[in-house]
């Protein structure tokens, strides 16, 4: 089965997500609300063993909850090609964190490492055929776009299988985050439930 890890994204991101997803020359398919997400790390075809390892592994990771802002939309070029448009993840340490410790689980779990460096993002579109000078009019006219702040409470392990026109995404199983201590005293001091 073909894997990936990622964050899902709560509906009202999603939602604002869907006011940049339209209006560039060449891209007429754009990833449905139901399928954004931002991945944390492809592992590609694994058979059922190795799956098994790598849930394992991803069971055993701590690491604390933290808050995400998408901000701005960019796109991953190669010479005149636009292979993907996507709204960009402003900087958290902590998303970095829990990146290098599920890269270090998949490594654990027998995976090879990944290697590249880590740019989060939401992929939009991966356009056919959009042409740079169309990008660069789509991009300024939506450089201001930013989301609220969003709690990321889990990650979560999908599989990917090929649907119609989009792939289907299935979450297998969703690994929770933990409260920091700190968090915790301050709510019971406040009686508040987390
Ligand atoms: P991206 O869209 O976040 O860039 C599920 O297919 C996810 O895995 C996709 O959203 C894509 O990430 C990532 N993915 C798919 N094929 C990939 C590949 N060959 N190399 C790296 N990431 C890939």
């Amino acid at each position: 089965m073909r894997l990936f890890v990622a964050l899902a994204l709560p509906d009202q991101i999603r939602w604002q997500l869907r006011l940049v997803c339209g209006g560039l020359a060449g891209a007429s398919r754009w990833v449905p609300p139901e399928n954004l997400h931002i991945t944390l790390r492809f592992l590609g075809e694994v058979d059922g063993r190795d799956a098994h390892y790598v849930d394992a592994a991803l069971a055993g990771i701590r690491a604390p909850r933290f808050s995400l802002r998408l901000k701005g939309v960019d796109a991953f070029t190669s010479g005149q090609r636009v292979k993907a448009v996507y709204a960009g993840v402003e900087k958290q340490p902590a998303l970095q964190h829990l990146h290098d410790k599920v890269e270090s689980a998949v490594v654990r779990a027998g995976l090879p490492p990944d290697g590249q460096k880590y740019t989060p993002h939401v992929t939009l579109t991966r356009p056919k055929d959009a042409p740079l000078k169309k990008l660069q009019h789509y991009l300024a006219e939506h450089s201001l776009f930013k989301t609220e702040p969003f709690e990321v409470t889990h990650f979560t392990l999908y599989s990917s299988e090929m649907g119609g026109e989009q792939s289907v995404y299935t979450a297998l199983r969703s690994y929770a985050l933990s409260v920091p201590a700190g968090v915790i005293e301050a709510a019971a001091e406040r009686g508040d439930a987390l």
